[in-house]
């Protein structure tokens, strides 16, 4: 944890925000997997987490905003859970952990909160995910589902997300230790994809190494010669020696702190000059796009800067034609690049995706686009210093998209279908760093993780 003080003064600047009523975060409790009692990991809400810093189950805070008073709702330790679970911490404990002065046992939650509904108080609370939680909720409230979602606090959601955005260096040093971590992971890959290796034993590995060094995997690895798949967690390959193997992993520190890395590498160690030429205009795109990024700039500009790059790139390759510039204005690129440069990171991988992806990554100044590809894009607003987003441009040559766009007659005059055709077993590549919006510009977070050809052939060769 964060000293007491980090979470006394999250709390207060949260309180001050929303100034009328009560703040309800209810934490995760453990979720089921075959049976009642053998359950998933469990994971704490990300809330609950930054405001209170627990990571046990079973936990509600409440701030009463009116009076600027926390409690902290949980159970009291019996025997029996001594005996089964240690010398767990009790209730008055954790509040103390967390700057908490006001403990209830869990049990009281409703009386507390009908008294709160009966006398016409302002709730706020964030939407719910989980099952068990969103159960739980529907009885406080007497609502059902839809209704529960309909009075969350678009002023809580607001508040939080502008205090979550910006991350102090605390935040920061937990990411870069995970960048570390994952800087582990990828080498191991790099070190280990020597031809005739299952993708199964690679993703194990290196889910391994983000256990054995913090709080596991942020994501579900996404390991796999079929790089095009973009969130490919089948890893049911055998390694072939002049593929490409793609791999997006991240670690989760104990505080929740997650990062968030792709590389792609040459399956026996060396790219093809195909592969090189279609390598570098990614990496262009990559190194250019944080030279660019900065909080005067909106990110869906930098977005727009990769699409130029890789559209000017194919274009030299044969696979593009035509004005660049109409052809991105028309979305022609997003047969090879159909998602979004990147998003937010922090506690969560997609960071604070639960509270709403347009309230993360947009405002009053920047709408969706429909339009296929840059409809992905996950943030296009203009970063604030302390942001820290990631930056993950690619090219992908997705077989069924290629044959249907070719059908449709779809922007042949930007694409060279008989070219791309060659292409069709060549998979998809990424490059994704993590990084801090500064004053005046970003910085690449974290240990520098093999990211050239040269780098990662010399490590692939064992040098
Ligand atoms: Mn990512």
């Amino acid at each position: 944890m964060f000293p007491a003080s980090t979470y006394i003064q999250r709390r207060k600047e949260l309180s001050e925000a929303i100034v009328n009523g009560i703040i309800v975060m209810p934490g995760n409790s453990d979720v089921a997997c075959n049976n009642k009692g053998n359950t998933y990991r469990f994971r704490q809400d990300s809330t609950l987490s930054y405001f209170f810093g627990l990571n046990e189950p079973d936990l509600i805070g409440i701030i009463d905003a009116d009076q600027g008073i926390e409690y902290l709702f949980g159970d009291n330790i019996e025997i029996e859970d001594i005996i089964w679970m240690g010398n767990i911490q009790g209730i008055q404990e954790m509040a103390n952990k967390a700057g908490v002065k006001l403990t209830l046992q869990r049990s009281e939650i409703q009386s507390f909160l009908n008294k709160a509904i009966s006398s016409k108080r302002k709730i706020h609370y964030l939407p719910p995910y989980r099952g068990e939680t969103i159960i739980e909720m529907q009885d406080w409230f007497g609502v059902k589902l839809p209704d529960l979602i309909r009075n969350c606090s678009p002023e809580l959601i607001k508040q939080v997300i502008e205090m979550r955005s910006i991350k102090d260096n605390q935040e920061i040093a937990q990411i870069e230790e995970m960048i570390g971590v994952a800087f582990d992971m990828h080498t191991t890959v790099m070190k280990l994809a020597k031809p005739g290796t299952s993708e199964h034993e690679l993703a194990g590995i290196i889910e391994g190494i983000a256990l054995s060094k913090g709080n596991g995997i942020s994501f579900p690895v996404i390991l796999s010669m079929n790089g095009e798949t973009l969130h490919n967690h089948n890893h049911g390959n055998i390694l072939q020696k002049g593929r490409l193997l793609l791999t997006d992993a991240g670690s989760e520190s104990e505080l929740l702190y997650a990062s968030d890395i792709t590389r792609t590498i040459p399956i026996g160690g060396i790219f093809s000059q195909c592969q090189k030429e279609v390598y570098q205009i990614v990496l262009d795109a990559n190194i250019e796009t944080i030279r660019l990024t900065n909080p005067g700039v909106p990110f869906i500009n930098i977005h727009l800067a990769a699409a130029k790059i890789i559209v000017s790139g194919l274009k030299n390759l044969g696979l593009m034609k035509g004005n660049i510039d109409d052809a991105i204005q028309n979305g022609a690129h997003a047969l090879f690049f159909p998602h979004g440069l990147g998003h937010l990171l922090g506690m969560d991988v997609h960071d604070m995706e639960g509270l709403g992806e347009d309230n993360t990554g947009y405002d009053n100044n920047f709408k969706r686009s429909d339009q296929f590809g840059l409809s992905y894009l996950r943030f296009a607003k203009k970063p604030k210093p302390g942001f820290v987003l990631t930056d993950e441009p690619g090219i992908y040559f997705i077989p069924p998209l290629i044959d249907l766009w070719q059908k449709e007659k779809k922007f042949i005059d930007f694409i060279n279908y008989d070219k791309v055709q060659k292409f069709r077993d060549f998979g998809g590549i990424r490059i994704e760093d993590d990084i801090l919006v500064t004053a005046n510009g970003c910085r690449v977070l974290g240990k520098p993780i093999p990211k050239t050809v040269s780098e990662i052939e010399k490590i692939m060769a064992g040098c």
